[in-house]
């Protein structure tokens, strides 16, 4: 079909610079992200309280729903278009698997999010209730198409695949779309219904008639929306170089008439070739379809921005739960709102918000110099998310509260956490019986008047402790997996160099040294962690210095966070209890 060549310049990038070449995954790209995730989810869980007192569940559901996205780190890459561009072929050939139902007549008429598992599987949500159904994949068509599902008729809210795809190992979701302006006029309104649930956009026109106006129009909106947007298009093949040229001189220009000269990153592709090529694993021809530059500019966008873009629509979509009329006692969290903005990167002038701006900058440089303990990341994750999931249960399960209790709850540190993701009335809900528990155990201390003689180790058995605390456990199993593993693909790296070694915190350190302490491996964390400490204590001096001279404009990025990396790097995370430490 088409001409073989290399893709020229103009075709295949538009800003591509900043964004290939992904090298190593930043620990946190954002310095506060982990806690600025806590921060987000402690607003929702309070708007969603605010919004249960007003008796609104309609929008008490809206918030709870935006916690269950935080909390499972739903991001969702969409890609949408008019219909027959190739979204779904475009799909299937990155995730090289003809797993997506493609086909000349409108095809797709159901939201499909795909993401990783290690093997496949495929679950359907509905709008009305909150049951879900599992179908074998080869049924998929049944149910996520204009023939077997036409219209959408049964009603589905999305349909999750789940592929052993390398690229979804990222973590995102790549979000496929019904076709827009097509005569099935339910697809266009299923995939505008879904617009502000976007967090990133792959737009796909093609070359037989590039950037529509309804296309144009949708683009406007996701801009406006603040969204990252790449634009790829599709079906080279049919197309002369010379002509290819054109349509994409035409593309830029376009773009640039609308939008001004902001980049939107725009991908010559033939999905078609690219899925032929690897089903066939023809590497050489893959070279040609422009899908692995495609691939990269996305990959290096997932591992710099997603985590910043993420909440930053997440916070967008607050806000506009947040100006519901019905509620007014919403409208005084604007202001932590706001705050929390702010951190992530606000566009105001003050000297803290501006350097926000510029941390997010700086870590796309990919500067590994002294991220988090990796480690302890992993365990505030878990944390993060087996409190998300565990104050529903205990707030809506009997079983759950009655264990709960058994244990006197929590180990002092969870039961903050705990306290930090729950609302008062899920509380409220969940621990009378707990109080209730210790209660009945102090009064069966007293004995005819006085304290039993062994009342020390009864009091002790009513003690909140570690030993006890359920989320420890889980935390513990998590900490001792990632350091098992890390070990695992580390030990032999005997002279290799390129090789750059992730942060850990003292008590990690150790850990790991206790593991294989003879290996080069231990031996290089050792020294690199004491290089790291020494800079970050130059750092401090630093920041002291222009502090107290009031020149903060001076500081750098690195000084303004040497004080808590410095800490951290020393004790760990505040919200993880390593299983070492006292
Ligand atoms: N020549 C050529 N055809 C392609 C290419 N990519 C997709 N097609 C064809 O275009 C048609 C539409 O592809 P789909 O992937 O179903 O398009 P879609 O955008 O998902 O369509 P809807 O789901 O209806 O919105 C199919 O017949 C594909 O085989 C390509 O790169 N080159
Ligand atoms: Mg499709
Ligand atoms: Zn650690
Ligand atoms: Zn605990």
């Amino acid at each position: 079909m088409g001409t073989e060549r290399k893709p020229t310049d103009t075709e295949s990038h538009v800003g591509a610079d900043s964004l290939a070449e992904p090298q190593e995954e930043p620990q946190v790209r954002l310095q506060h992200y982990e806690e600025t995730k806590f921060e987000v989810a402690g607003l929702i869980r309070e708007a969603s309280s605010a919004a249960w007192r007003a008796k609104n569940e309609t929008l008490q559901k809206d918030f709870e729903s935006l916690l269950q996205r935080l909390a499972e780190d739903r991001f969702y890459l969409t890609l949408a278009g008019q219909f027959s561009r190739g979204k779904s072929t475009l799909l299937n050939a990155m995730f090289g698997m003809d797993r997506l139902p493609t086909g000349v007549v409108p095809v797709t008429s159901v939201i499909t999010a795909v993401s990783y598992n290690t093997w496949e599987r495929v679950r359907m949500h509905f709008a009305d209730s909150n049951l879900t159904y599992d179908v074998p994949l080869s049924e998929l068509p049944d149910w996520i198409t204009e023939r077997g599902n036409p219209g959408n008729e049964r009603h589905i809210d999305m349909a999750e695949v789940q592929l052993p795809a390398e690229l979804l190992r990222r973590g995102a979701f790549f979000v496929d779309t019904p076709g827009l302006g097509s005569a099935v006029i339910e697809n266009t309104k299923t995939t505008q219904r879904f617009l502000p649930h976007i967090d990133a956009l792959v737009l796909v026109t093609s070359f037989e008639l590039p950037l529509s106006q309804e296309e144009v129009v949708f683009l406007a909106r996701i801009r406006e929306l603040r969204r990252r947007i790449f634009l790829v298009v599709n079906k080279q093949d049919l197309c002369a170089a010379q002509q290819r040229e054109e349509v994409l001189a035409f593309i830029h220009s376009r773009l640039a008439e609308e939008f001004g000269p902001e980049d939107i990153p725009v991908f010559s592709v033939s999905a078609a070739q690219a899925l032929a090529a690897r089903l066939e694993g023809d590497l050489e021809r893959i070279e040609s379809t422009g899908i692995p530059l495609f691939e990269k500019a996305l990959v290096g966008y997932l591992l710099r921005e997603r985590s910043r873009d993420f909440l930053a629509a997440l916070c967008d979509r607050i806000e506009s739960l947040l100006s519901s009329p019905e509620v007014p006692e919403l409208k005084e969290l604007h202001s932590r709102l706001e705050a929390i903005r702010a951190k992530l990167g606000g566009r105001s002038g003050s000297w803290k918000e501006a350097y926000a701006g510029r941390a997010v900058q700086a870590a796309v440089e990919l500067d590994v110099k002294a991220s988090p303990c990796f480690v302890c990341k992993r365990m505030a994750d878990a944390t993060f998310k087996f409190m998300s999931q565990f104050q529903y249960n205990l707030s809506h399960n009997r079983e759950e509260q009655l264990f709960h209790a058994s244990r006197s709850g929590f180990c002092t540190l969870h039961t903050r956490e705990y306290a930090r993701l729950a609302s008062p009335q899920g509380i409220a809900s969940g621990y009378p019986k707990t109080l209730l528990f210790v209660a009945e155990h102090l009064q069966s201390l007293s004995y005819q008047g006085r304290l039993r003689d062994d009342w020390k180790e009864k009091f002790d058995e009513i003690l909140p402790s570690s030993q006890k605390c359920r989320a420890c456990q889980a935390v513990a199993a998590i900490e001792f997996e990632t350091i098992g593993a890390f070990v695992r693909e580390n030990q032999d790296i005997q002279g290799n160099d390129r090789v750059v070694l992730p942060c850990v915190c003292l008590t990690h350190l150790k850990a790991i040294i206790d593991q294989t302490p003879s290996s080069e491996l231990a031996n290089r964390l050792v020294l690199r962690s004491a290089t790291l400490l020494k800079r970050i204590a130059e750092d401090m001096e630093r920041f002291a210095l222009r502090h107290g001279g009031r020149h903060m404009e001076l500081v750098t990025d690195d000084e303004f966070v040497s004080p808590e990396k410095g800490l951290n790097l020393l004790v760990g995370q505040p919200n993880v209890r390593p299983a070492g430490r006292t």
